[in-house]
């Protein structure tokens, strides 16, 4: 953590304000900077830092006189566009997924995207993705077969990275340098924005499937090591384990990691009262089973007394039939299974990848940020376009809510200006979708924001520095 003389002074002035957070011009988030963005339908933004400088990606589709075709884009901090690329055939819409991979060696910074066709109009077209160079958008590899799923960078013990690349039945280990896949591992794969996770302590990956069952209804946790050989499996959760991040965490600080795995009851498809948290050991023994009612959800321990906390919205659409009867932000923690805090807000709509946990204002308590809103696209609810950005303190009080014209999703923080604090990045959809940068006081601990979750272990709640062993 910063401790320069200035920080320090800043700390304290604000930590005298935030004492009595009254006014508007206390809250913690102000006047953003807000950069126009050439896509719409935005999905998962990936920072990192080339030659000095940051860059911004995101990408969706791109609207043109043949149509709308998908589009990756690459920005500055000023919001000038740096480079663009997009795909040639209309009927593609857009992927999700971004992946800002640095393998180091003789191996450029590099992007990964993928992009699938509209389910309209696209029948019998392959889902396609590719790696581009990050200093100017330059194709390197292309991938004949992809899919919208999380794939991310596999810290090697000798150094460097393979790519952990995930399609919508099969996992790949496959090499930077040659470009080759190395091995593909498809047993209990059945993906759509899922969400793989490096687990070091056990040298593997592991991940949740969607549905994945002959049943239809039930699905597996699955854990392999970073050869393609199985560990162990799970079956027979009656959730949709694939759609949300995995997540390793020691969720009670005895030094040991844990697996948390949001499940959803999609779409209502078991009519479940409510979806649940499950909590599993690295040997992949279910240890807890803690009702959810959110989509997705940031973890961090919030009151400082050694356990993590899930908080996030409830899903209307994912989160069971007791889900339907609230409308609020929500805080659990993960070893009590008590409900820390409960927040009424107006509305819910359909929160993606969107809560995190910073301290905006350098009090040093952490503040929770989660973001929902009206979908464009995939998910849409009828109604008007909305997006709200809630900043709940550490102590569960609602301390400020930010409107925006449009769904608010995929918040990042990362040092955007490098002065040595995060800004916080809110992507805002639109025709076509907008950037907010909101300066805060924030530390930055980590410069990048690489992956959608922040690091290869999702862990982008409480944004911090966290020890990373790996091997091979
Ligand atoms: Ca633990
Ligand atoms: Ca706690
Ligand atoms: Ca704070
Ligand atoms: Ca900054």
């Amino acid at each position: 953590m910063t401790t320069q003389p200035a920080f320090l002074f800043f700390v304290l002035t604000l930590s005298l304000i935030t004492s009595r957070l009254s006014t508007a011009g206390d809250l913690p988030l102000n006047n953003p900077t807000i950069i126009q963005l050439g896509v719409q339908n935005v999905g998962t933004t990936v920072i990192g830092h080339l030659e000095g400088r940051a860059l911004f990606l995101t990408q969706g589709f791109l609207k043109t006189k043949a149509g709308e075709v998908p589009a990756l884009e690459c920005r500055d901090p000023k919001g000038t566009l740096v480079w663009r690329v997009q795909g040639e055939k209309p009927d593609y819409l857009m992927g999700e997924y971004l992946q800002w991979i640095d393998p180091g060696g003789k191996v450029e910074p590099m992007v990964l995207w993928t992009f699938f066709p509209n389910p309209k109009g696209g029948e019998g077209l392959e889902n396609e993705g590719g790696l581009y160079r990050i200093r100017d958008g330059k194709l390197v590899h292309r991938f004949p077969k992809a899919s919208n799923n999380a794939s991310f960078p596999l810290d090697l013990a000798s150094g460097g990275q393979d790519l952990l690349y995930s399609g919508q039945q099969f996992i790949q280990r496959f090499d930077l340098e040659k470009m080759q896949t190395r091995w593909e591992y498809n047993d209990r794969i059945n993906f759509c924005w899922g969400y793989p996770a490096q687990v070091p302590e056990i040298s593997g990956i592991a991940w949740g499937s969607e549905y994945n069952l002959p049943d239809g209804e039930s699905s597996s946790l699955v854990a392999i090591d970073l050869k393609g050989n199985e560990l162990w499996k799970v079956d027979g959760i009656r959730e949709d384990l694939g759609s949300t991040p995995l997540f390793l965490a020691d969720i009670d600080s005895d030094g040991t990691s844990e697996l948390v795995k949001n499940g959803l009851d999609l779409v209502g498809r078991n009519r479940l009262p409510h979806n649940n948290i499950h909590i599993l050991s690295l040997s992949g023994e279910l240890i807890r089973t803690i009702p959810s009612m959110m989509y997705s959800n940031g973890l961090a321990d919030l009151d400082a007394d050694d356990h993590l906390e899930a908080f996030g919205v409830v899903s209307h659409r994912d989160g069971g039939t007791e889900a339907l009867k609230r409308k609020e932000l929500r805080c659990v923690d993960l070893v009590t299974g008590k409900i820390e805090w409960e927040i009424p807000v107006p509305r819910v709509g359909l929160p993606a990848a969107n809560a995190l946990a910073a301290d905006l204002d350098g009090d040093e308590d952490l503040e929770v940020m989660i973001a929902d809103g009206n979908p464009v696209f995939y998910g849409r609810l009828d109604g008007p376009d909305w997006g709200s950005l809630y900043v709940v303190n550490n102590r569960g009080v609602l301390v400020q809510t930010v409107e925006f014209p449009s769904w608010a999703r995929r918040i990042a923080m990362c040092d955007w200006d490098l002065d040595g604090m995060n800004e916080l990045l809110v992507q805002v959809d639109g025709d076509p979708a907008s950037l907010y940068l909101f300066e805060t006081v924030a530390p930055a601990t980590v410069t990048d924001w690489t992956l959608p979750f922040g690091s290869p272990t999702h862990w982008g709640a409480e944004h911090h520095e966290q020890e990373m062993p790996s091997e091979e």
